[in-house]
Order: structure tokens, then sequence, then C-alpha cells
């Protein structure tokens, strides 16, 4: 099958929060490269992206932050949409699925479906609050996990010990937002009886697809091989498009029974309003010689291979996926990015510490791209590869080649002469980068790619560090003039081969070596790219060191995330044994007022206590030094200790009890105490 246009869509985040460098890794930089690619080879292409403004996630965030939930969407939509904007992704469409086109197309979507019977019907006994009269998502019911007892776990997953759950298995269920108690009421809903759809998906995925990314095959293999059932289209929830159908009130569309159609509607919105330019939708998404490619996020698999072809399916009209390249995650500095746990690097937040430094972030992205397996973001990474490789070779290359041109030839690209055996080694090294690229980037390897630009660079450095042109210039200025030509040439070559992976600088590179706004794909692996006698601009420097203090100011932010997630995470250690009275009345706690304190020598943790006990004082050690960095101001306080704990030998000095302190969320220990003063000596119990 030889296809006429490509469909590009990347999936739609939600609007509850602001994307993050995993969105841009996973998704949205390797459909941006492959769609820059496509569109220098021209070939009509459509990139189609969106807000996914329904679902459970965005109502959470709302009573979260205490506002309505269309400011929510309205608030990060924007921000999003902002963010990927000032990150160079060419979207041709970025809409919401709270357009008015959206709510009319997923609802006739339904209603056709529902016509023809394509529907099964349950009424099922479902989760209900009575004091706040509502269903309840799983998401929103929490209770006691039943593996590891746990309390809090939610209703689809336990996030203490990882394991799947459904709300029924919840010891107590309790509404997550309130509090109240749960009961259960009978509920009608509508399925897509995938099971129909089993054998189809079977011959179409496992049999027609075997060229898909091993994940992306592997995960639709095991859903198979599990056997597929019925699934809930519709939700008891006041959040999203209202089911089409008589007696359905208070229900809605499932948030990914909608926003798939969203692909569809984002591109009808923008073919309609500019339909000599996009010419008609139904072109993209209803001619069988458009080619549909989703790119998505590895937890995304299951509705992109399996559910949403089979809604396409029973429509009827459509064309099914012809690839969906899902990526797995990307993690950061070695914990998995939370948008919860605020554990993430903030697109927004990025550009407001590292102002212009986007294609650092799109290179390191890529460079590190989770294709085929989970991935690490560190910050040590992120600075050695703009340092070692974005400056160190790219753009010394570049700033070399411009600087010497103007210092021996007025600015203008000199004459090339005769070519030696050497340079001829040199061009022959990447007379194949167009076709290098052209595979990879085909079969969406962006990584390999990207590492096959870069290798150009590589050669471009290597062949001034070896022919030396400064030094020539000295004797032989027609050597010199061939060698900065051929540099030149390279250069040009790199501002096209760069063009799909870091736009702006290839558009900056351009522009120093006056060269049309559009790069050419056509003219990759050419040494005559460049015309002799031809001006260039004035040299800039293309990327730029980032210095440890900057890298710094990173580690910290997220040393203090970590620090305020493991105490907003805290819980009470678990209730010891039983004891009895008998046990606990044989440690003798007694009140003593602290007399001196100081650090012990040679110790980061002891601090030596005198105490008046009432009894002609004593001597205590106690590990608390690291809560306590100015002992001298404990003198004249009142603690507790055990009087007849027996003495100990501790760094040559004798313990004579021990204090009680309790240990706070962050670890830090606070002494305990009596309420008012009372006697030295006095017995606690
Ligand atoms: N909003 C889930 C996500 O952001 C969902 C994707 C929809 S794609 C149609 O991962
Ligand atoms: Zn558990």
């Amino acid at each position: 099958m030889t296809f006429k246009r490509t469909l590009v869509t990347t999936a739609l985040p939600y609007a509850n929060g602001p994307v993050h460098i995993g969105h841009l890794a996973g998704v949205y930089i390797p459909a941006d490269i492959y769609v820059r690619y496509l569109r220098l080879k021209k070939r009509p292409v459509l990139f189609v992206g969106g807000s996914d403004e329904h679902g459970v996630p965005v109502t959470i965030r709302a009573r979260k932050e205490g506002i309505t939930v269309q400011q929510v969407v309205d608030r990060y939509h924007y921000l999003i949409k902002d963010s990927f904007e000032r990150f160079g992704i060419s979207f041709d469409v970025y809409s919401r699925t709270t357009s008015k086109t959206h709510y009319r197309l997923a609802s006739e979507f339904f209603r056709k479906l529902y016509d023809e019977g394509k529907f099964i019907q349950q009424t099922t006994e479902q989760f209900y609050d009575e004091q706040s009269h509502e269903f309840l998502t799983d998401r929103n019911i929490r209770g006691e996990c039943p593996h590891c007892h746990s309390e809090g776990a939610y209703g689809d997953q336990c996030e203490k010990c990882g394991r799947t759950l459904s709300p029924d298995e919840l010891i107590n269920p309790y509404n997550a937002v309130n509090g109240n108690p749960l009961t259960k009421r009978p509920t009608t809903h509508w399925y897509l009886p995938l099971d129909q759809y089993q054998s189809w998906l079977e011959d179409w995925i496992l049999n027609q697809h075997k060229e898909w990314r091993p994940n992306v095959y592997g995960q639709c293999k095991s859903w198979l091989d599990g056997g597929l059932r019925p699934r809930a289209v519709t939700r008891d929830l006041n959040w999203g498009i209202p089911v089409p159908v008589e007696g359905a009130e208070g229900k809605v569309l499932y948030v990914w029974f909608d926003a798939p159609i969203g692909y569809i509607s984002n591109t009808k919105e923008l073919c309609d309003a500019q339909p000599e330019k996009f010419g008609k939708w139904e072109t993209w998404w209803k001619d069988s010689s458009t080619r549909l490619i989703h790119f998505i996020g590895k937890d995304n698999i299951v509705f992109h291979c399996i559910v949403f072809p089979s809604m396409l399916k029973a429509e009827g009209s459509y064309i099914l996926p012809d690839n969906v390249p899902s990526n797995e995650f990307l993690n950061l500095e070695g914990d998995k990015i939370s948008t919860s746990r605020n554990w993430a690097v903030w697109l927004n937040e990025y550009l407001d510490d590292f102002p212009g430094k986007q294609d650092v972030l799109r290179y390191v992205l890529t460079a590190n791209a989770p294709e085929t397996k989970d991935n690490d973001f560190t910050w040590a990474d992120f600075q050695a590869r703009n340092n070692n490789e974005l400056v160190a070779i790219y753009g010394n290359f570049i700033n070399r080649a411009m600087v010497l041109t103007h210092k021996y030839f007025g600015g203008k690209v000199p004459l090339r002469g005769e070519l030696t055996d050497y340079d001829r080694t040199t061009i022959e090294e990447f007379i194949n980068l167009k076709q290098t690229l052209e595979e990879l980037l085909e079969n969406f390897r962006f990584r390999d790619a990207q590492k096959a630009a870069m290798n150009l660079a590589r050669i471009g450095n290597k062949y001034l560090a070896d022919t030396e042109p400064w030094k020539l210039a000295k004797t032989d200025m027609s050597r010199t003039a061939t060698i900065l030509n051929v540099a030149l040439q390279i250069a040009a070559n790199l501002s096209i081969a760069f063009e799909p992976f870091l736009p702006f600088s290839s558009a900056k590179l351009r522009g120093m070596l006056n060269l049309a706004e559009d790069a050419d794909w056509g003219q990759l692996g050419s040494i005559d790219i460049l015309q002799a006698n031809s001006e260039l601009q004035q040299p800039e420097l293309l990327f730029l060191k980032i210095d440890d203090d900057a890298i710094q100011i990173q580690l910290d932010r997220l040393q203090r995330i970590k620090k305020e997630n493991e105490i907003q995470s805290w819980q009470p250690a678990k209730v010891k044994e039983p004891t009895n009275i008998d046990e606990f009345a044989k440690a003798d706690i007694r009140v003593g007022t602290v007399l001196e304190c100081e650090k012990v020598k040679k110790s980061d943790k002891l601090l030596c206590f005198k105490i008046d006990d009432g009894m002609g004082g004593r001597t205590i050690l106690s590990g608390i030094a690291q809560s306590y960095p100015e002992p001298e101001k404990l003198v004249g306080q009142q603690v507790l200790f055990i009087a007849n704990f027996p003495v100990r030998k501790m760094m040559g000095m004798e313990s004579q009890g021990m204090i009680l302190s309790a240990v706070d969320a962050d670890g830090k220990l606070v002494l305990a105490s009596v309420s008012r003063q009372v006697k030295n000596g006095a017995q606690v119990g």
C-alpha cells in the first residue's frame, strides 16, 4: 500500500497540570521530529494535538485547588499549549476536548454505535455516597488494601504494594474526597463488547502489524492472550459529554471514549476553518490512502491499539492506525516522574531557568529517549551532553569555521580548489548521511538518527582539527580556502540534518550562513550548497556552556521536593506488641534539668548532658547532636530520662541513663518534656 499523506497524532495530555520532560521525551519530541522530517521531504502531513479536558484527574485538581473544573482546564490548556509552542512542537492544530466541534462529533459517534446496536447495556451495583448523592469512580474510592493492609489504597491500585485492585476488594471503602462511608446502588451503563472484536484484533495486530515496536506488539499480545471483555464507555459523573440517550441524565461519556475522538474533532476544526490549506477533514480520516500514526506513552497502548481501533471498526467509516510508536517511561534522577509528588522538570519552569535553551533539552531528551526501555534523566547528564557534545563538538566546529572565514576571507565563502585524498575521505564519510537518516527516521529510531546527525558534526570538527587551517593560512592561502569551503559546506549540511531535532539552532545557523529559511532536504550530502563568494553573517555561538551553579540549583530543588514528599507521606509507626502495667512500670522515667550540654569531641552524633536529677546529678550521652546544633541553648530545660538504664561506655565516657525524645517526620529528634516545671527527680508514669 502506498500512502499519499500522513496524519500524525500525539496523546492529548490531561489539562490537570503543566507538562513535564516525560511528556516531551515520550511523545511530543519524537512526533515533532517525525513531522518535521516529513515536511522536509515534502510529503503531505498533518500534525494534530490538543488537551484532554475530561475525566477524573481534572475534577480532582479542581477540588484540591478549590476552583471550578472549567477554571482548571482553561488554566492548564493554555499553559500546556504555550509550553509546546515554545519548545517548537510544530502542531498544525492544538485544540481541546471541550470544544463545540468535539462535543458534537463525540456525541454523534456514540449515537451512531448506539443506534446500530453496537453497545451492550448492563446494570450493575456501584459504590454510592448517600450524603453527597454521587456514584464514585475507582480513583475516588479509598480504603484498606486487602493485600498489604495499608490504609488509603485507591479503588484501582494500592500505591504501597503496587497491586492492581478493584473497588470491591477494598476493606472499609470510603469517599476519597470527603471520607464518607459508601453504600451500593444499581446503575446502568453502555459497554463496548471488546470480546466481539478479539479475533479481528488478533489478525489485524498479531498478523498484519508485526512491524510495530516490540514493546507495543508485546503489550497487545498479552492483552489479547488474556481475553478481552466488554468495557464500559459511560460513567456516572457530572463533568464530561452527556450521554446522548434519553434517560441517561447524570451520565457522561467515559473520558477514554471521547478523548481519542478528539483527534478527529481537532482535525475537523482545523480543516473546516482553512479548507483551502488543509483540505477536507474526511480525507485525513476516511481515505484509505492516509497513513495514521499515533505517538503515545506506554500507559496508553491498550487504548490506542485495542479500544480506539475497535471503536473505529464498529463505526465503520474510518481508517485505522498504521503504527503506534509508543515509548517507555523517562525517570528523573532515578525516581518515577509524578505530577502529584511534584517530581518532574516542568517545561514552563525549565524555560524560566534556561531561557533560549529549548534545543538543549530537545537534544538531551532525544539522546536519552526511552525508545526501547525506561530511561533516566539526570542533571549531570544534561550538563555533560550540553558541554561535551553541543558546545564542544557541534558549536565549536561551527564557530571555528565561521570565525576563520571572517578572519581570512572577509566573511565570504572562499573558493574551493582541488580536493586532497583526505578531503575526499572526509566527504565520503557523510555522503550517505541522507540515506542513513531517512532509514532511521522512517523507522521511528530518533535516538540513532540524532546520533547520525551529531556524527556529521564530529566529522567536521575532526576535519578542522586535522587540517589546521589557522596554521596553513600563514603559508598556503589557497589550501586554506579549500578547507574552509569544505567546512562551511559541512556546516550547511548540519543546518539541514539537525532541522528536525534542533529547529531553533538550525534556523540560527542558516541565518549565519545566509541560507534560505526553509532547509532543502534534497541538498543533504552535497558539498555545493554554499556558493563561493557568498556573504556570511557575523558568527554567533550556537550553544553556551552550562556551569555547575545552574545545575546545583536544579539538584537543590529536587532535594527540597524529596524532603517535602517524605514529610507529606509520613505515617505513624505500627503499634508494638501488647505490654502490661508491670512491664511498663519497670522503666523508671524521671524529670531532670539540663545543667550543661555540649558536643562530644570526635563524634557528630553525641551530646553530653549534665543533668540535675534531684539525686546528686548524672551524666547522660544522647545521639541527638544533628537535631540540636546549638546544644548550649538546652541549658535550663527540663527533660525526661530513664533513670534505671544500665550504665554504658561511649567514646571513653560513661552514660548513666537515656534521654527520651520523639522522631518527627523529617527525621529530626525532639526532646520530650513536661508541660510545666516540676521537681527534679519527679517520676513519670
Ligand atoms: N489524557 C492520558 C494521558 O495523558 C490521556 C491520553 C488521551 S489520548 C487520546 O496519559
Ligand atoms: Zn497494598
